[in-house]
């Protein structure tokens, strides 16, 4: 186990054999995460005090109008990914298509393509509610040396060879793992370094939270809705609590420390649920199961499905193993 207060610099370089491609590069790229997510921390944790809120004007192509931050934090990530020369393509909710980024020499030399999630919940930031960012981390399988192309992004969730979050709460936090275990980091704002708080996370395998905007309940699938009145009916430890933040990062990282089930289902609104594949549900279900719970969109394993276009959403039931199990045999049995 390692031990704790250890910083994220000191920990990266003794684990850096764990990383199965260069050393250095592991270190490269999550220190590029680091240093953005102190940037983006300083900018939310003032976002009351400046006029950086309300939106930018702009609408992303999810349609949903673009906060100032939103904004704020996609370029701070884009900006350090690219200086460090170790990305060869960003994908990101911000941003309509992927982002080519040439290595040394203006040569297509660099070996990952990172998506990013840069600022999810940010509806809640003029609120004051935890918001967060999710990024997930591929090796490219295209040919170094040729732009990347759009085959690199859609890989599925089980070719990770990074993914976290930053969760900018009551304390900001970086839990990211490389596929083995899960670990977590508190930054200390006055010095502006994190330490490893929270090592080898594990997702507890039972829970008595669920997670679900019950304000879509009539049009959830009946799967849904049966395993919610389970949540809900007097028998052994349930009825369950019900905590819904609104905020995937809160919501998950709650959930994993107290165990716990997040569930955003197909709705009328969102056919094909609201949450996207590639930069919201593969990383957090990449950590979730190295962490020993379960990601499925109610058939399938998340880690297991093959992308099929960049802002692709689907239905996301994740959390506590015990928990996504019994859900998904109310989703079969229908
Ligand atoms: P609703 C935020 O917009 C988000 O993507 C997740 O962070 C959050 O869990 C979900 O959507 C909230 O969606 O429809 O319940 O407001």
């Amino acid at each position: 186990m390692p031990q704790k207060n250890k910083t994220l610099g000191e920990f990266i370089i003794e684990n850096q054999e764990e990383f199965r491609y260069s050393s250095g590069e592991l270190s490269r790229l999550i220190n590029s995460i680091r240093l953005a997510a102190k940037v983006v921390n300083h900018e939310v944790n003032k976002a009351g005090l400046v006029d950086i809120l309300g939106t930018a004007g702009d609408t992303n192509i999810q349609g949903e109008d673009q906060q100032k931050l939103d904004i704020y934090a996609n370029n701070a990530f884009i900006r350090t990914l690219t200086n460090r020369e170790i990305v060869c393509g960003i994908a990101s909710e911000e941003e309509d298509d992927f982002i080519t980024i040439k290595g040394r020499n203006e040569q297509h030399d660099n070996k990952y393509v990172v998506l990013i999630d840069p600022l999810d919940g940010s509806s809640n930031i003029d609120v004051n509610v935890s918001v967060g960012t999710i990024f997930s981390v591929y090796r490219r399988i295209t040919p170094s040396g040729t732009p990347v192309t759009l085959e690199d992004f859609l890989q599925p969730g089980n070719k990770q060879v990074a993914a976290g979050y930053i969760i900018y709460g009551t304390s900001t936090m970086l839990v990211y793992s490389t596929g083995h275990g899960v670990n977590g980091f508190t930054l200390n704002p006055a010095i502006g370094t994190f330490y490893l708080s929270h090592p080898n996370m594990k997702f507890p395998k039972d829970g008595t939270i669920y997670s679900v905007n019950e304000g879509n309940y009539v049009h959830f699938p009946q799967g849904i809705k049966d395993y919610i009145k389970y949540c809900q009916e007097e028998e052994g430890d349930r009825p369950y609590t019900s905590r819904y933040i609104g905020s995937l990062v809160s919501d998950l990282h709650r959930n994993m420390i107290k165990g716990g089930i997040y569930i955003y289902p197909n709705t009328a609104k969102n056919p094909k649920g609201k949450l996207r594949l590639l930069y919201e549900c593969n990383p957090m279900a990449f950590v979730i199961e190295q962490a020993g719970g379960m990601a499925s969109d109610g058939f399938t394993k998340i880690l297991d499905i093959k992308p099929t276009e960049l802002h692709q959403r689907i239905p996301f039931i994740c959390g506590s193993l015990n928990m996504v199990l019994k859900a998904k045999q109310f989703m079969q049995n229908v």
